[in-house]
């Protein structure tokens, strides 16, 4: 299997990504603004397929029509010369000083509406460009006092934004979903909607949620002490896993946004399993970009920005790379058979038994000596993960 990314890998990357200056909290920025033509060249030299952006990326924030629009066809014109596509959009309702108590949620309520239109503008561009999915990321939408905020109406108001959205790209005829990114704290002290899981909930209180599904991030989950596999096994699950950000981050603490694997290896590793083969009773892969969004160390200059770009890539083929050969070992299959992972997917009761049937079986009960049956036998769990990470260390096959 080749290492050099092709457009096939559907590898994209936020214009924000590569764009980023190195500014942080406590420094200004080491590096020179990108230009969006210079970012789109450089991503198909290195193999990408996608550029995704915020509207804020493209046009800075108040930018006058004549402005945008310059911005956008040039933009345009980079595309058509290096065939990248943009299969997603999002909005900025982040950094400008209006959005301090959020966009769709700010106690302000003029805020609110005009957070909406700011969305609605960005949509429509969104669907110009071709882009299927756009993303919400609520990253002001929170707080970080439990009394200037009430979460039911901050809720509320939020839902109330989304269905305003799904009317109004249903009514446009715009083939565009959207994908909540959830994320637990920072730059708030407290985001609404922290987990996938608490996205998840939200989506089902919404008027259209077959046009609502999730857009999860490695770190953002990592962030609240979670495993990010086991999550995207549940998006997927649920059929929601829309669009996914792929980064490193090493525990609890600020968002990081390492190259994607320059944190959790064995759960990136698991990851790719994942998205690559569907899980083993079956379970669905995800066909979707293979999108980054991590953040070049301010550490780096501009030759560093594009090594760290085309690392997220290569890191991830060689874990596919890793994966199949993890999926093809022998030893592995058997490993897995002993540990009994393929038999999860057998249902507990026969087809038509009903919990009479169940009850009236004394092999399940009162004839299963459950001390006989598992006194001295294990799993092999242990030997499986050490086969895994035998693999992932380039020690077997
Ligand atoms: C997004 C997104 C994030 C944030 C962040 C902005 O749209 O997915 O994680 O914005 O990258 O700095
Ligand atoms: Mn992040
Ligand atoms: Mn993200
Ligand atoms: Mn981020």
């Amino acid at each position: 299997m080749t290492l050099t990314p092709t457009k096939d890998d559907k590898f994209s990357f936020g214009l924000w990504t590569i764009g980023y200056n190195g500014g942080d909290p406590f420094g200004g920025p080491t590096r020179p603004a990108l230009d969006v033509v210079h970012g789109v060249e450089k991503l198909a030299e290195l193999g990408a397929y996608g550029l995704t952006f915020h509207d804020d990326d493209l046009f800075a924030f108040g930018s006058s029509d004549a402005e945008r629009q310059t911005q956008i066809d040039r933009l345009k014109g980079a595309l058509a010369d290096t065939g990248i596509v943009v299969p997603m959009v999002t909005t900025n309702l982040f950094s400008a000083p209006v959005f301090k108590d959020g966009g769709f949620t700010s106690n302000d309520r003029d805020v609110r509406r005009f957070a909406i239109r700011k969305v609605m503008r960005n949509v429509d561009l969104a669907a110009e460009l071709g882009a299927k999915t756009y993303v919400m990321w609520g990253g002001r939408e929170g707080a970080e006092y439990d009394s200037a905020k009430d979460i039911q109406a901050a809720l509320s108001r939020y839902r109330e934004a989304v269905n305003l959205l799904g009317d109004y790209v249903t009514d446009k005829g715009y083939d565009i979903r959207f994908a909540i990114e959830p994320k637990p704290n920072e730059p708030r002290g407290d985001i609404l909607l922290p987990t996938l899981g608490h996205a998840l909930a939200f989506i089902e209180t919404l008027e259209r949620p077959e046009l609502v599904g999730l857009n999860p991030e490695t770190g953002h989950e990592q962030m609240a002490g979670l495993n990010f596999t086991a999550g995207i096994a549940q998006a997927l699950y649920h059929g929601k896993l829309f669009h996914i950000d792929l980064n490193g981050q090493r525990g609890i603490k600020y968002d990081q946004d390492l190259v994607f694997g320059h944190g959790d290896l064995h759960n990136a590793f698991s990851l790719v399993d994942l998205l690559e083969h569907g899980a083993p009773g079956g379970g669905q892969a995800y066909t979707g970009p293979r999108h980054f969004d991590y953040k070049p160390s301010r550490t780096e200059d501009e030759t560093g920005v594009w090594d760290s770009a085309a690392a997220n890539m290569r890191t991830y083929l060689l874990l596919k790379e890793r994966a199949q050969a993890f999926r093809a070992d022998p030893e592995v299959q058997e490993a897995l058979a002993a540990a009994k992972v393929d038999e999860l997917a057998t249902p507990t009761l026969n087809e038509g038994e009903s919990y009479d049937d169940l009850l009236a079986d004394r092999s399940a009960f009162e004839d299963f000596d459950a001390n006989a049956y598992f006194g001295g036998k294990g799993f092999g769990f242990v030997r499986l993960q050490q086969l895994a990470t035998e693999h992932l260390l380039g020690a077997r096959g």
